[in-house]
């Protein structure tokens, strides 16, 4: 089994914390997305998409998609339950980890990749280019905005964003927090309780992953 994995980038630090959290120490190996490696030949044979995290079973199955892979080693290594326990948990889990990827990770991603000059024809990921559209970048920063309201809400009615335990919605929004801040989307500064859920996920041992 072989995690394709890249410096920097949210998507595959958040199948980074999961393994950490679950203790699973996996081969893994670095695309250079910085140099278009997942845009070249030998990476979009295994991986179409041209996108990281990806894994590669050893029967030559490849999965990419963040949830999928972590579906996949959570089926394997149930424990810590990351993604639920309970048909209702379960949903709920789900529910708040879609909510996350598409309210704060899609919108940090479409206000970055929108406005910066090394994204230029690269507004989104994946094997086709797309020139950056100027309102997308001010749109995807009022979209992480209106993000952090939600979750500021949600988080004053729970201790963790899908309940009360951690699970994937933790790693998820933790790491689109972090990515807002590294490349200056939005802060989390007045957001009292995105603030104190930071604090504690951000000390977990997985955090540094
Ligand atoms: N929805 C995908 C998103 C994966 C993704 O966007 N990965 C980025 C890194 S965070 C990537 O591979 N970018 C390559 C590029 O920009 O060409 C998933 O869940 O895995």
């Amino acid at each position: 089994m072989k995690l394709y994995d890249a410096e920097w980038a949210p998507s595959p630090r958040r199948v980074r914390i999961f393994l950490a959290e679950k203790g699973l120490d996996v081969d893994t190996r670095k695309v250079d997305l910085r140099s278009g490696e997942q845009l070249g030949e030998t990476f979009l044979r295994l991986n179409p998409c041209a996108t990281v995290p990806c894994l590669e079973l050893d029967d030559g199955t490849v999965i990419n998609q963040v949830p999928s892979i972590c579906l996949y080693f959570e089926q394997v290594h149930p424990e810590p339950a990351l993604l639920g326990t309970g048909a209702r948990d379960k949903a709920v889990v789900d529910m708040w980890n879609r909510r996350v990827e598409q309210e704060g990770l899609e919108a940090v991603a479409e206000a970055f990749r929108n406005g910066h000059p090394a994204f230029q024809n690269r507004a989104l990921p994946g094997p086709h280019n797309h020139a950056q559209i100027g309102e997308l970048a001010e749109r995807g920063q009022l979209r992480y905005t209106h993000f952090l309201q939600t979750l500021d809400a949600r988080l004053a009615e729970s201790t963790h964003v899908a309940g009360e335990g951690f699970t994937i919605a933790d790693i998820s929004a933790m790491v689109a927090v972090d990515f807002a801040a590294a490349v200056k989307v939005g802060s989390t500064e007045g957001y009292t309780n995105v603030e104190r859920w930071y604090q504690a996920v951000s000390a977990r041992a997985s955090a540094g992953a």
